[in-house]
């Protein structure tokens, strides 16, 4: 939906028009999975699907939120009564970021806010980032805050993390604030450096396709949570601050120091090989060999299915017949236990290994996948 469509649907809702228009995109992440709580290394990039919301302040201490894409009218909230834990709808992650930009001293007296997206939820392609970030920017903005982006993103997680109770990391706030077009981000999750990398596969006759298998996944629950604490008994038994601090060379001394901890054992392996595997990314995109990220992408596959645990059978099967018909790379992308998997592919293997993929979902009685390109597109942004 477009900017006008929004500011017209939230006139008819409020009465009186919008302030403005923001966007903040859904991302796919590149390599570098279940690093960022772990002070490591990602690289994503921002995807053309964005949440768009028309906002205008309020001065009497009400938050007003609709959604095109949720049933009902709009929800009307106190700020002084928003609690972490209270809500467990998606108006939990506008109001999240309402409260932590509260909690951080911010004096914001209200809102009403009409939000429409085009992220697919539980795709494992961060539509609650979106959701998060187009409200912290819009506030930023109307409130005349003067945050930067990190900052903004660093607000945004702790809206997830607190407010919805869902023990995120950095990387999708991140991402949805801060990506460019045309780039992936570099990012540095223990100090939040950044660097955009040129990301132009059309121009190399490649393309990446993402595919949602519609298994659905959810990070408030336990899975994620358990693998997370897992990193951090692994960083303690180690004795370093976080995971980030074993260094690839060093791995195989780490590993005989967790001794029979078998599970904290594939943990650590994978956490550190994979950051290896998106610093290897990075130097292999600067030195213009973009088609040799693909066995990169594989290997980071593998670690997350036998290491990490995360996969499942939809995502290998996106996996294993995209390589089986000329893929470069393919991986499960995002927080795993369902959600999308990423393609590498020559252009001109995109419409059979589509077709494959396809079948292969047909044979194997599997809900048919979402398929589209994945173009690296535009970060958060006003609209109007
Ligand atoms: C989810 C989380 F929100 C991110 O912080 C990150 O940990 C990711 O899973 C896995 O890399 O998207």
């Amino acid at each position: 939906m477009g900017a006008q469509q929004v500011a017209e649907r939230f006139t008819e809702l409020y009465g009186t028009g919008p302030e403005g228009v923001w966007a903040a995109p859904g991302r796919v992440n590149l390599i570098g999975e279940h690093t960022d709580y772990n002070d490591g290394f990602v690289m994503p990039f921002a995807l053309p699907h964005h949440t768009v919301a028309a906002v205008a302040r309020r001065d009497d201490g009400v938050l007003r939120l609709h959604s095109a894409d949720a049933g009902g009218g709009a929800r009307e909230l106190r700020l002084a009564g928003l609690t972490p834990g209270s809500d467990t709808t998606w108006t939990a992650y506008p109001a999240g970021v309402v409260w932590a930009l509260r909690e951080a001293g911010h004096p914001l007296t209200g809102a009403d806010i009409h939000l429409s997206s085009t992220v697919p939820t539980g795709a494992g392609l961060s539509s609650s980032a979106a959701l998060e970030v187009v409200i912290a920017l819009a506030l930023n903005d109307l409130y005349e805050l003067g945050l930067p982006r990190w900052k903004l993103a660093r607000l945004c997680q702790r809206a997830e993390n607190v407010y919805v109770g869902a023990p995120t990391g950095i990387m999708d706030q991140t991402a949805s604030a801060c990506c460019e077009a045309g780039h992936a981000l570099f990012l540095d999750t223990r100090d939040l450096s950044q660097r955009q990398i040129p990301f132009d596969l059309a121009a190399e006759g490649l393309r990446l396709l993402v595919v949602d298998t519609q298994v659905k996944h959810a990070h408030s629950g336990g899975e994620y949570g358990k693998r997370r604490a897992g990193c951090e008994k692994g960083a303690a038994l180690l004795g370093v601050d976080a995971l980030r601090d074993i260094p690839y060379g060093g791995l195989d001394a780490a590993l005989a120091r967790l001794g029979d901890e078998e599970e904290i054992v594939r943990l650590v392996r994978h956490v550190v090989t994979e950051d290896e595997r998106v610093e290897r990314t990075v130097a292999l995109l600067h030195a213009g060999e973009t088609r040799a990220i693909g066995p990169v992408l594989t290997e980071g596959h593998a670690s997350l299915r036998d290491d990490f645990r995360i996969s499942c059978s939809e995502l290998d099967l996106v996996v294993d017949t995209a390589l089986t018909h000329g893929a470069l790379g393919a991986r499960m992308t995002g927080g795993g236990f369902g959600g999308s998997a990423i393609v590498l592919a020559e252009a001109t293997d995109i419409d059979p290994l589509t077709k494959a993929v396809q079948e292969a979902f047909t044979a194997a009685a599997f809900t048919q996948p979402r398929v589209f390109e994945a173009v690296p597109g535009e970060g958060a942004r006003r609209l109007v």
